[in-house]
């Protein structure tokens, strides 16, 4: 007889930003491993029933859902929606987000608040009322996805640092606050991704692909596919003792100070 710790069937899967890149890739995962996907677009009910159409094309059973994550009545109004037409969420992974990339000295405070408002207040806003179903069937898990920007700064994107370093630490007060209900909050932290957030920054011969590649021990940059095992991994049984982490899918980036370009 053997037990699958990382089976999700008749769990349902709600991914925040679904429709495109990294949140893709891990909906499928979960997928994969059984679960139902509720997908959550913002920019277009058009692109969010592609997406749709491509996960039912992979044998997945998916309901999309367009809101604005950052609009706390929308959020109520469509997890009681879900909760009512898919089922209760077993799953949620925060992975909306978008960057700015401009020094901190020329940055406007509407955009500082803007990268803030999606990347940290989103996932609390969301997190907020997912929750409350799940203290109720006492079972849960959380994802929130991070980045290096969660450890490491880096030239232009300050306003995402600042997000990304506090949802490090949304995550372990979501832990510290809900892990006695049975729900494990933890986060994923991406290293450099292949996707079209990182497209302006991974062109051949710019400074900062050849910086990246170097950059890592696995002298690549990461396929998005390489986050589907931690997303299996923190939405099933295998993660039931663990909370308030995060764990890093990099390369191997945060492990090293690196090397000089001339060596192997
Ligand atoms: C950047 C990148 C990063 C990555 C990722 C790294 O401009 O540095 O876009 O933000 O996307 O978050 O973990």
């Amino acid at each position: 007889m053997s037990i699958n710790l990382f089976d999700l069937t008749g769990k349902v899967a709600l991914i925040t930003g679904g429709t495109h890149g990294l949140g893709q890739a891990m909906a499928t995962g979960l997928g994969k491993a059984g679960a139902t996907l509720v997908i959550n677009g913002a920019s277009s009910q058009e692109k969010l029933d592609k997406a749709v159409e491509y996960y039912k094309s992979q044998g997945i059973n998916t309901h999309g859902y367009l809101f604005d994550v950052t609009n706390e009545s929308l959020v109520i109004k469509n997890i009681a929606a879900i909760e009512k037409e898919v089922g209760n969420i077993d799953i949620l992974v925060n992975n909306a987000g978008i960057i700015k990339r401009t020094p901190l000295e020329d940055m406007e405070v509407e955009d500082f608040e803007q990268v803030i408002k999606v990347d940290l207040v989103s996932p609390f806003i969301m997190s907020k009322h997912v929750v409350k179903g799940m203290i109720k069937r006492k079972a849960g898990k959380i994802i929130n996805i991070c980045s290096m920007m969660s450890e490491l700064g880096r030239n232009t994107v300050g306003a995402y640092a600042a997000a990304k370093g506090g949802l490090k630490m949304l995550t372990q007060n979501m832990a510290t606050e809900w892990a006695k209900h049975n729900i494990q909050t933890n986060g994923i932290g991406p290293g450099y991704f292949a996707t079209s957030q990182t497209a302006p920054i991974r062109v051949d011969g710019h400074p900062f692909n050849e910086f990246i590649i170097n950059r890592t021990p696995a002298a690549r940059w990461g396929d998005p596919d390489d986050l589907q095992g931690a997303a299996i991994f923190l939405s099933s049984k295998a993660s039931d003792f663990v909370n308030g982490q995060v764990l890093y899918v990099d390369g191997g980036i945060l492990a090293t100070i690196g090397k000089p370009s001339n060596e192997d």
